[in-house]
């Protein structure tokens, strides 16, 4: 067989194609009948596109390079990510109640990390067909289009979108407070429902920043590349790194008011979320 070597202009080339197989089958799939179950509750759903669309790519991935590592939301992870040099990490679906209910608005997620850096995210939305894509280094790009972040905003001018929970735990822990208290300071707040997209948006300058108390490391491992390529700040919610292979609050946003938002943030500190 031929071998191609691990150049990162083969990846994300690899990386591309696979989001765009992706995309298509998750909207071939939608227009036919397929299973939805609960994970954890009725607002925790799989489909049964989720796990092939998972498959699909794995198996894209692995065919061309059998000694990557894959972290799949869909797939029970074999050992230890550090283990591999390269690593994959990757959400078919990451928006799978916009699957399900609006058909739209959810997309496919897939990064590649090496030695714990990101060095390629790519974000596709099918149903729009909008290709979101980063590399190390090199920007981040819009349908071919480079994104540049040098709007000036101010707090007061920004649109804001936040994902949370808006469960009894939000309500203990005090978040929705917060959450609150922030939209007074704002021109709008926004929700979307796929965590992918909506840091793809902030990197497109279609919202000013984005905050979650907390993500899986599949929700924001591309995105938050085209972010910081694009001339955005992701942090944790208390600005420190953001991790690439767990769970972690974040905040992703234009430069020009990251210190600002931190601050309102910083009323959440010590609050039980990572
Ligand atoms: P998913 O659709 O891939 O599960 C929605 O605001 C964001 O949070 C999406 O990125 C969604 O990803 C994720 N999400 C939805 N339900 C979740 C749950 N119960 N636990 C963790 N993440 C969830
Ligand atoms: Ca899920
Ligand atoms: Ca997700
Ligand atoms: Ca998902």
């Amino acid at each position: 067989i031929h071998v191609q070597p691990a150049s990162i202009e083969n990846l994300r080339e690899l990386a591309i194609q696979c989001a765009r197989e992706a995309g298509k089958l998750s909207l071939l799939r939608m227009s036919q009948p397929y299973t939805v179950e609960y994970k954890t509750s009725a607002s925790d759903l799989v489909t049964a596109v989720d796990k092939e669309v998972e498959k699909r790519v794995i198996e894209m991935i692995l065919a061309k390079y059998p000694e990557h590592g894959v972290l799949g939301e869909e797939s029970t992870f074999q050992g230890d990510p550090h283990q591999f040099e390269t690593l994959w990490i990757i959400d078919p679906i990451d928006g799978t109640t916009n699957f399900v209910h609006q058909q739209i608005n959810f997309s496919v997620s897939i990064a590649v990390y090496q030695k714990g850096q990101g060095v390629i995210g790519v974000v596709y939305d099918p149903s729009r067909d909008e290709l979101f894509y980063a590399v190390k280094g090199e920007g981040a790009y819009l349908n071919g289009r480079k994104l540049k972040l040098d709007r000036q905003v101010k707090l007061e001018e920004a649109l804001l979108c936040t994902s949370v929970f808006w469960n009894k735990r939000a309500e203990q822990i005090g978040i929705d407070r917060i959450v609150k208290q922030l939209a007074g300071k704002v021109r709008g707040m926004r929700l979307l429902g796929s965590a992918a997209l909506e840091l793809s948006y902030v990197a497109a300058g279609r919202l000013d920043g984005y905050v979650s108390m907390s993500l899986n490391a599949w929700d924001f491992a591309a995105g938050r590349l085209i972010v910081e390529e694009a001339g955005g700040i992701v942090t944790k919610i208390n600005g420190q790194p953001l991790p690439y292979d767990e769970k972690s609050s974040i905040m992703a946003c234009n430069q020009a008011f990251y210190e600002e938002l931190k601050h309102y943030l910083r009323k959440s500190e010590g609050l039980n979320f990572n």
